[in-house]
């Protein structure tokens, strides 16, 4: 027998997708197990318009709206659903409750120059202290200053900020919400304080009324409006706010083994980390470039973005547009078959974040630090997964200096583990293990989060022995220790020629 199913919505850079979570029964003799069942996926292909990259807004309510349907014509009766998304990212509502615009991309070419300026206006360390985040030309508070400074007629009409999770949620439900794991990406939420940072929004000029004072993970939003439901021919389900930052809830999913735990949520971007149960804004944080951001279950995740597999999909992307096309397995044997070691970008160079081609990109980068230019396509994915690899060795050394913690090794989950290349290079360039799984660990702890506040799960340890149970883990050992310590040398002489931390 089941306990009742949860619908989970993960909705990623590159691809979103809804999976359906049930819990077989428990008893004394057989623990329940998570079953996990794709219900839906599709592509999330942003768009430009005119001078502005824009999210396909309309499709994706469409694309969930879809998934909550087929959920149904599947026979599975979910009882709640929730969504998760990359963070930063908001729609306006005027007071007619209309969405103003088109939301935008947060790699929209807007906030150039925009961390400088702002900075300057509030004042980098307080901005810091106070937020706890690293600092991303994309975070949110650096896309509404770029509306401001372009006098966008846009905020003046608006009444409500939403972010991505809530607006949605907020077309199937009709509840404007401000979930808490989203509002801490925003970096005008006081980090310290645990509320909206009125003073810094006062100073830039954004209207506290735009604001609604967040909601915990695990709290019901409502339910399905009728007209929703109607449309969809469906019960109308709650739906509940979980961590709805998609990073957040990949952390709930994580399978560790202690509360000391040294994460790397691996998917359009890296993010590197681990929990900690109040944020850490000392200075050092600062120097290294770390966020705090808020996690599910009054934690806090002490993180760095790296640029990730962003780096990969693009240079597939300008091969198909070339006429080449790849599937990622035969990328990864392409890298096997080059010669490794030859050269090393750092992921985090701005450059990397939206260019026009990121072969092109990669192939100035190797010229101006006098390096091979890659050639092949085999040799640019090489180069782009050894430098990750590295890339993640040396951030996960910085961290253990910010926390004063060892971690014996790297829990790795999402989408990029089914690389198995890269978890390889990973273990090797840390001199360590890495623990792979699961995949969809967003969606997973999504589920986790409805199932402990529908009362299925008392707790959210319980939901982690849950993923233990149900999810085998890929184990990597470290190998070739010698060639990879070399190489991180030669990786850091190349690096540290940009001033990225
Ligand atoms: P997001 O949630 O940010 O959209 P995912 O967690 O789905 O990202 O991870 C997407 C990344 O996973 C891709 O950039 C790709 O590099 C990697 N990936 C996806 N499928 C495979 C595969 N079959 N083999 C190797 N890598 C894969
Ligand atoms: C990963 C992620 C990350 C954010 C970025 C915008 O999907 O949520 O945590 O910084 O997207």
């Amino acid at each position: 027998s089941k306990s009742s199913a949860v619908l989970a919505f993960d909705m990623g850079a590159s691809s979103g997708r809804a999976l359906l979570g049930e819990i077989t029964s428990s008893d004394h003799d057989s623990p329940g197990m998570l079953k996990i069942t794709e219900i839906h996926r599709f592509a999330n292909i942003p768009v430009q318009m005119g001078e502005h990259l824009h999210w396909n807004f309309p499709m994706l309510l469409q694309e969930v709206k879809h998934g909550i349907r087929k959920a149904f014509q599947a026979g599975h009766q979910p009882v709640s659903y929730a969504i998760d998304s990359w963070g930063v990212d908001y729609g306006l509502i005027d007071c007619n409750g209309e969405l103003i615009g088109v939301p935008y991309h947060y790699r929209d070419l807007r906030t150039e120059g925009m961390v400088k300026e702002t900075c300057e206006q509030v004042g980098k360390e307080r901005l810091f202290q106070e937020s706890g985040l690293q600092f991303m030309p994309f975070n949110t508070i650096f896309q509404l200053n770029a509306m401001l400074k372009s006098q966008s007629p846009m905020l003046d009409i608006a009444d409500k900020l939403l972010l991505t999770p809530d607006l949605l949620n907020y077309y199937l439900t009709g509840v404007q919400a401000c979930e808490f794991t989203m509002a801490t990406t925003t970096q005008l939420y006081h980090v310290t304080d645990g509320q909206w940072n009125e003073k810094l929004l006062e100073e830039l000029g954004l209207a506290r009324a735009l604001f609604i004072d967040p909601i915990q993970p695990g709290t019901v939003i409502g339910k399905l409006q009728d007209s929703v439901a109607q449309e969809l021919g469906v019960p109308a389900i709650e739906a509940i706010a979980v961590a709805s930052h998609d990073t957040e809830s990949a952390v709930v999913a994580v399978p560790a083994n202690s509360v000391q735990f040294a994460y790397l949520v691996c998917g359009t971007w890296s993010l590197l980390g681990t929990e900690l149960p109040e944020p850490l804004v000392h200075m050092e944080v600062l120097e290294e470039d770390f966020s705090n951001e808020g996690g599910a279950y009054e934690t806090f995740q002490l993180l760095k973005n790296i640029m990730g597999l962003w780096i990969l999909q693009e240079c597939k992307r300008q091969w198909e547009i070339q006429g080449l096309t790849y599937s990622y397995a035969e990328l990864v044997e392409l890298a096997q078959e080059a010669e490794p070691f030859r050269s090393f970008i750092h992921p985090d160079d701005l450059r990397f974040m939206n260019p026009a081609d990121m072969t092109v990109e990669i192939r100035e980068y190797c010229k101006e630090t006098s390096q091979p230019v890659p050639q092949s396509t085999g040799e640019f994915v090489q180069c782009i997964l050894q430098s990750l690899a590295l890339r993640y060795r040396e951030v996960l050394e910085r961290m253990e200096i910010l926390t004063g913690c060892h971690y014996d090794g790297l829990h790795m989950v999402g989408g990029g583990i089914q690389n198995e290349l890269l978890c390889r290079y990973t273990a090797n360039a840390m001199g360590r293990t890495v623990w792979a799984g699961p995949v969809e660990a967003s969606a997973i702890g999504n589920m986790l989060v409805q199932f402990v506040a529908n009362g299925t799960l008392r707790n959210r340890e319980e939901g982690v022995e849950l993923v233990k149970r149900s999810f085998p883990l890929a184990w990597y050992e470290p190998a070739s220790a010698e060639d990879w310590n070399a190489a991180f040398s030669h990786y850091k002489s190349i690096t540290a020629q940009q001033q990225v931390k």
